[in-house]
């Protein structure tokens, strides 16, 4: 054990003392200088006056989110045309839209700074094997497309990846190892969201070690001042891209470069804009939209109350049946304006099993939830936008989010829906594909976004696609 005599920083020592914090420094005497200096550092870039707030607003209140006093369901367009009128705006939308990409006004964003502790997969979610057939990982399958679609519009599209001190190093090392899946590295741009720490129940910060100070990532809504901060954003501005294509890392069926959705959000003049599907009923996991002071706004599930969860229209709909995917389209301005200013996102509080250490040093990694994680999202940012609107889509076309390792959204069933979304796509194209009695494709197929990116490119290719009978495997590339 190395004992130092070094004395505290005596504005440190009333710091932490002003501020009920002072077990932060409880193992002061059996540091050594370098763990002495880290500790010191940490301490000093954490923002005690704030903190102190979160503490008392959300650590050690239970149900710290307000539901506002009043609101309604958000209005969408709808996936598909309603009148005449609509069709025109579509089509004009999803030309502007086609003309942004192609010059070059649009970036890939993929928030892969999670923890993925539901799947139970070591590793960042990224590199989680999930095509039916060749077995390849979110991130190649985000990669291919992001290639595909610098191939379809001529133009390079950059990818911008945010990930956490919890899987930085992991995830560069398998892009590595992957040689950036074929794409230009200029074009990849890596960086770390920002981390919070953690607290015991009673607004405690939790020591993960004698010297090092447990915090977690600040969750998704921290890629709006990751981007910034990290030069991302001045690194969009110097290319000249102005809208920025936001996805989760654990959503194969993503269309990354949707012509429609920005377009619409393009014309419409919004600054931070939503995809929103039909929910499965009313429990499912997903935000629900709601328009607050005219206003989109997302209301988590857990903060809906059930009666209105499961309120119906009299046609048996549910009432807030527009579900948040967390695909977005976001301006660079928008960004930059919320950093010009100090805004901060509200922060949600998250009540976990948090490995520390007791007031002995000893370590402990608890069974029972032991402590409370702070986290901000991204949409809490639709309320600032001077604008956005939403674009409703189908589940099957758009999303099948990776989240537990069996059952519902798991890669099972993200697996089951890529093969389905691809059987719909060359039947549209006037392909006979042999189903089962319950309409299940009888057939495994897997289509890689070289062969095509939406539905409509599968037109082109008809004859490179062969005759397909019951059983079979069949790979597009
Ligand atoms: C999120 C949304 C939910 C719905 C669903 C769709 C919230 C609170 N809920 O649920 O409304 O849209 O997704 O799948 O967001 N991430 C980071 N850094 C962090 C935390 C998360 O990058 O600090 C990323 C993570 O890698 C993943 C995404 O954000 O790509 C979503 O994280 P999650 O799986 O924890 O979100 P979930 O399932 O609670």
């Amino acid at each position: 054990m190395a004992m130092n005599s070094e004395k505290i920083p005596e504005n440190t020592q009333k710091l932490l003392k002003k501020h009920n914090q002072s077990h932060l420094l409880r193992f002061w005497e059996q540091l050594d200088k370098n763990q002495r200096q880290n500790l010191l550092a940490r301490i000093n870039q954490l923002d005690f006056p704030k903190i102190d707030r979160w503490i008392a607003d959300i650590v050690k209140n239970p149900s710290p989110t307000p539901l506002p006093a009043d609101f309604a369901p958000a209005p969408a367009y709808p996936p598909a045309p309603a009148d005449a009128q609509q069709a025109r705006k579509y089509a004009q939308a999803s030309d502007l839209g086609r003309n942004l990409i192609s010059n070059g006004k649009v970036a890939a964003f993929v928030v892969a700074g999670g923890q993925g502790t539901r799947l139970g997969f070591e590793g960042p979610k990224g590199d989680f094997p999930v095509s039916p057939i060749k077995n390849k990982t979110l991130f190649r399958i985000f990669a291919e497309s992001v290639t595909a679609a610098s191939k379809k519009y001529h133009t390079p599209c950059p990818w911008y990846i945010m990930t956490s001190p919890v899987n930085h190093d992991q995830t560069i090392e398998i892009f590595r190892k992957n040689d950036y899946f074929g794409l230009d590295r200029k074009n990849v741009f890596l960086f770390q969201q920002g981390t919070l720490p953690n607290f015991d129940f009673d607004g405690n910060i939790l020591l993960s070690g004698k010297s090092t100070i447990a915090c977690s990532p600040d969750g998704h809504g921290g890629s709006l001042k990751a981007l910034y901060e990290s030069g991302a954003i001045a690194d969009m501005k110097k290319r000249r891209i102005e809208f920025i294509s936001y996805f989760q890392v654990d959503n194969p069926l993503i269309n990354i470069f949707d012509p429609l959705f920005i377009g619409l959000h393009a014309l419409d003049k919004a600054e931070m804009s939503s995809k929103a599907l039909t929910k499965t009923g009313p429990a499912e996991k997903v935000g629900n939209f709601c328009l607050v002071d005219d206003k989109i706004t997302v209301i988590e599930y857990s903060d809906l109350p059930d009666e209105l969860a499961k309120k119906r229209n009299p046609d048996g709909s549910l009432v807030f049946e527009l579900g948040s995917i967390a695909i977005h389209i976001i301006n660079t301005d928008f960004i930059e304006k919320l950093n010009a200013e100090d805004f901060q996102l509200p922060l949600h509080r998250a009540v976990k099993k948090i490995s520390c250490i007791d007031q002995h040093g000893n370590l402990i990694e608890p069974q029972q939830p032991n402590g409370i994680k702070l986290e901000s999202f991204v949409f809490d940012a639709l309320p600032l936008a001077s604008k956005s609107i939403i674009l409703q889509t189908r589940r099957s076309e758009e999303f099948s989010p990776l989240k537990n390792a069996t059952g519902i959204d798991s890669s099972e069933s993200a697996a089951k829906m890529m093969i389905a979304r691809a059987a719909d796509w060359l039947e549209s194209a006037g392909v006979t594909i042999p189903r089962k009695p319950d309409g299940s494709p009888d057939c495994i197929i897997e289509i890689a976004p070289a062969f095509a990116l939406e539905k409509d490119d599968i037109k082109t290719k008809l004859d490179r696609i062969p005759k397909i009978s019951p059983g079979d495997k069949i790979c597009l590339e």
